[in-house]
């Protein structure tokens, strides 16, 4: 667990967009023997801040490329412990994209990570995915579970279109969707199942649901 101090200026740095400074701390961290999880919750915080700081001004289009580059590179640093550290049972199929529109995908890959590590067999269609392109690939693999991310508003509309056309085409199984900026209320007008802005918990939520259909595991 980090103590809140180490987590304050862990945010802080991410916020401030220092990356030196940012990396350096994340090192500290892992050989401190810290929980990868939690270091990639407080970097997951330095960036809603930096969301924050962009709709205020104070920050440009170049400060959330920023941002992502020292994302980017902190889950380079993190995701081989997380590998050893998260393991689980074999469990089923998941398709995983970003919806059209919307090309946001460091969330996305968090999650693939952590599904991969609990033996999903994970089908990540990338970025700014069609609702037809879910469609065609939902019919082929015929996942059990479909996990749609989005983090903008205007990508509301693509995640609705995409869920009634997976529905239209037969696909019955539960589809989850993920992103910073989510909601009940998003959640109800898309139609989608289950909402999460939480990798980990979406994660958990995708084990419960595999428990529930105990034919699928093999
Ligand atoms: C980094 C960033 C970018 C980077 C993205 C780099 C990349 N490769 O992803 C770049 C520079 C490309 C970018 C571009 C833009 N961005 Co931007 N961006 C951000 C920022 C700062 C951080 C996003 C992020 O990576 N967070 C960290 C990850 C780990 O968190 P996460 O995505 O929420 O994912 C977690 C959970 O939500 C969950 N999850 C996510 N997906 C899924 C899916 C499933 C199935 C499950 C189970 C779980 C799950 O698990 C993850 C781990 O816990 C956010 C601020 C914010 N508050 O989110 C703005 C933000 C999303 N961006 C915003 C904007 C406006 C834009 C631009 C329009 C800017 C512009 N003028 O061009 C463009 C849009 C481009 C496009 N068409 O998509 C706004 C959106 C506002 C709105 N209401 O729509 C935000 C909210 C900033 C703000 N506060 O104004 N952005």
């Amino acid at each position: 667990m980090g103590n809140p101090d180490t987590n304050a200026t862990l945010i802080a740095a991410v916020s401030d967009l220092q990356e030196e400074r940012a990396l350096a701390l994340v090192r500290q961290r892992m050989a401190a023997g810290d929980d990868p999880l939690r270091i990639i919750e407080a970097c997951q915080e330095g960036m809603r801040q930096v969301g924050l700081r962009y709709e205020r001004a104070e920050y440009y289009l170049a400060g959330l490329i920023m941002a992502g580059e020292i994302f980017s590179q902190v889950m380079d640093l993190v995701r081989p412990s997380v590998r050893r550290q998260v393991s689980g049972q074999a469990s089923g199929r998941i398709l995983l994209g970003t919806v059209e529109g919307d090309i946001h995908d460091l969330g996305k890959n968090i999650v693939n990570m952590l599904l991969s590590c609990h033996h999903f067999a994970v089908h990540d269609l990338g970025v700014d995915v069609s609702p037809v392109t879910f469609a065609q690939h939902a019919a082929r693999l015929q996942p059990h579970i479909v996990g749609l991310s989005g983090l903008l508003t205007s990508a509301y509309d693509a995640m609705r279109e995409t869920v009634a056309l997976l529905r239209d085409q037969g696909y019955e199984g539960p589809i989850i969707i993920g992103g910073g900026q989510l909601s009940e209320e998003v959640c109800r007008y898309v139609d989608a199942d289950y909402w999460t802005m939480d990798g980990v918990a979406g994660t958990e939520l995708c084990q419960r649901l595999m428990a529930a259909i105990p034919s699928a595991v093999s």
